[in-house]
């Protein structure tokens, strides 16, 4: 806070540096919006970033095992045909080196690093009604000024460290997943905590247990997992994948999420149990999400679901030889899918080294940080390292912690007082000229990221396009499209079994005192991607643009 008041006092002195928009984060999002309006629509744009690098999530995630759940020859860019051809992905799951390797490419590709500004955070943003400008404020005290202003902030990448008593006291070194230090840790001969059985902490246990001396995993919540079974890639598949690169494309923006692979058909209950035994033992071999997408019912009817968590929980106890801790792993309190499912490279086998404990801190929860470890009910644990893999302020947290103030003074942390809303994801009533990349609202989260991200920027850089045409300079939601997007989001989450997570950051369960919404629309991508290009072909339904 008092960084901030700094802050704010510098940069009155300084000029204001004034562009055509303004982009925040250079992440996937950031990047391909900077591209966008520079050089297809030939705007002076500008892009602010807290870290010393480009790559947002693929930057400070740079924990023991961080890879991506996604595909890598569908986890990238399809905006550019030679980015895509010249560029060559090495494993089935890309990892977080390569992944930031990639986008230091495309940064490097498109001439783009001399339109970002690093190591220096956006810290305030606020509308000026009668000059249609936004006036952003960084941490360094620096000023700048635009009529856009266009949020690519990502949707995990405030972490969230819960507030457990004692923390200042460990004398240990403690770190969180999404702000894991540079130069790695060096886990040998430590007794290591993990909290956190979330994607993170299933990817970051096997390896940490593979050089500490011990490793204590605190679970609260059970966990679904289902292998990866990443793999370098073949030769055969490289050209497979060269050759199909459009029908590959055609299946992604025409699935609801957004993965190079269509959900089957059939429901659960058309084939008989030996026949859905063999379907799971399968897509269990071959691994990924792919399993989700066996039957098309899995998401919407609970009887269908509790045949594929019926299958995974047998594979738990099968692999974990320890009963106790089988029947702690596989204890899980929703259906399959209803938390973004993580997939895992031995997860479940790790429960089998002797150097690994898991402790349930459902039935025992932990009381506090000591100086030497934790302290639950009936137990202390003595710790040389503490690992948060305890996820992040969800969607709504990178925003909130710009600090944004919009029309009349309205502060954006008011206007979602109650839980986030906006139209479409894209844009929030009383924000005008504001367009939040994968805001909540928007299917995102539960998409294949790359994919929901090229649609948001080619959508807003189009809607720029036709303004400037048209001769307008601004646009804003009204609030009774808000509202009604709101229904519609709210509507399409309850056709579906989501919200029966009650421990999901989806709907904002893991931050005490955040409202509990349900934050991404849940109704698909490709229908949400239709209804986003019949609001621009209506002449942007639900906007107002002057
Ligand atoms: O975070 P999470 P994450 N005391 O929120 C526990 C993406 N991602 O970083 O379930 C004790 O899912 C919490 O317990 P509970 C992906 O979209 C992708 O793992 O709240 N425990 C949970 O077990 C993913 O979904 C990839 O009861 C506490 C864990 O911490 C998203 O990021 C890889 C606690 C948090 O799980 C977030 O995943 C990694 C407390 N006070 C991440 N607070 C890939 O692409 C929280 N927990 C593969």
């Amino acid at each position: 806070m008092a960084e901030n008041i700094a802050a704010e006092a510098r940069s009155v002195a300084g000029a204001a540096e004034q562009v055509e928009a303004l982009i925040i984060g250079a992440g996937f999002a950031g990047l391909y919006q900077l591209h966008s309006l520079r050089d297809r629509l030939g705007m002076k744009a500008l892009v602010l970033e807290a870290a010393d690098g480009v790559g947002g999530t693929w930057y400070w995630n740079r924990y023991p095992g961080a890879r991506c759940d996604s595909e890598s020859h569908s986890y990238c860019y399809y905006f550019s045909r030679e980015l895509l051809e010249e560029w060559e992905w090495s494993e089935r799951y890309p990892g977080q080196e390569e992944i930031r390797h990639y986008l230091n490419h495309v940064a490097d590709r498109f001439d783009l690093r001399q339109d970002i500004r690093l190591s220096d955070r956006v810290i305030s943003a606020r509308f000026d009604d009668a000059a249609t400008l936004w006036h952003v404020t960084t941490a360094s005290g620096k000023r700048y000024a635009a009529p856009f202003l266009i949020t690519g902030v990502g949707c995990l990448s405030s972490a969230n460290v819960p507030d457990i008593p004692g923390l200042e006291d460990f004398k240990g070194d403690w770190y969180h997943t999404g702000e894991w230090p540079h130069e790695g840790v060096d886990f040998h001969g430590k007794r290591v905590g993990q909290i956190g059985t979330g994607s993170t902490g299933i990817q970051s246990a096997p390896v940490i247990a593979a050089s500490a001396e011990h490793l204590t995993v605190f679970q609260r919540t059970a966990n679904y997992s289902i292998p990866a079974r990443n793999a370098p890639l073949t030769e055969d598949f490289k050209r497979h994948i060269s050759e199909h690169r459009d029908e590959i494309h055609e299946i992604m923006v025409s699935t609801p999420n957004g993965h190079p692979f269509r959900i089957e058909e059939r429901l659960a209950a058309s084939v008989s149990e030996e026949e859905r035994q063999a379907i799971y033992e399968e897509a269990w071999q071959k691994g990924g999400l792919r399993f989700r997408a066996v039957f098309k019912d899995l998401m919407v009817d609970k009887a269908a679901n509790d045949t594929a968590s019926d299958f995974i929980k047998a594979k738990i106890r099968e692999i974990v030889k320890d009963p106790k801790t089988a029947e702690l792993l596989s204890n899980l309190d929703h259906p399959f899918g209803t938390k973004r499912p993580p997939i895992d490279s031995n997860y479940f086998e790790t429960f089998n080294r002797d150097n690994v404990t898991l402790v349930d801190i459902k039935s025992d929860p932990i009381k506090r940080i000591t100086d030497t470890g934790i302290e639950t009910g009936h137990a202390h644990y003595d710790l040389d390292i503490l690992v948060f893999a305890t996820g992040f302020d969800a969607i709504t947290g990178p925003l909130l912690r710009l600090n944004i103030t919009g029309k009349n003074g309205l502060a954006l942390k008011d206007a979602w007082a109650a839980g986030p809303k906006t139209y479409l994801g894209l844009q929030i009533a009383g924000f005008p000229n504001l367009f939040t990349i994968t805001g909540p609202g928007s299917p995102s989260v539960l998409t294949n990221m790359p994919v929901s991200i090229e649609q948001h920027v080619d959508w807003i850089t189009d809607c720029i396009r036709q303004m400037r045409q048209k001769g307008r300079t601004r646009i804003e939601a009204t609030e009774q499209a808000a509202e009604t997007w709101v229904a519609e989001t709210n509507r399409a989450a309850e056709a579906t079994l989501l919200p029966l997570a009650n421990s999901s950051w989806y709907l904002g369960a893991n931050v005490s005192g955040k409202p509990r919404v349900f934050m991404p629309y849940a109704g698909g991508l490709q229908h949400y991607r239709a209804r986003c290009d019949a609001v621009a072909e209506a002449g942007y339904e639900g906007f107002v643009l002057s």
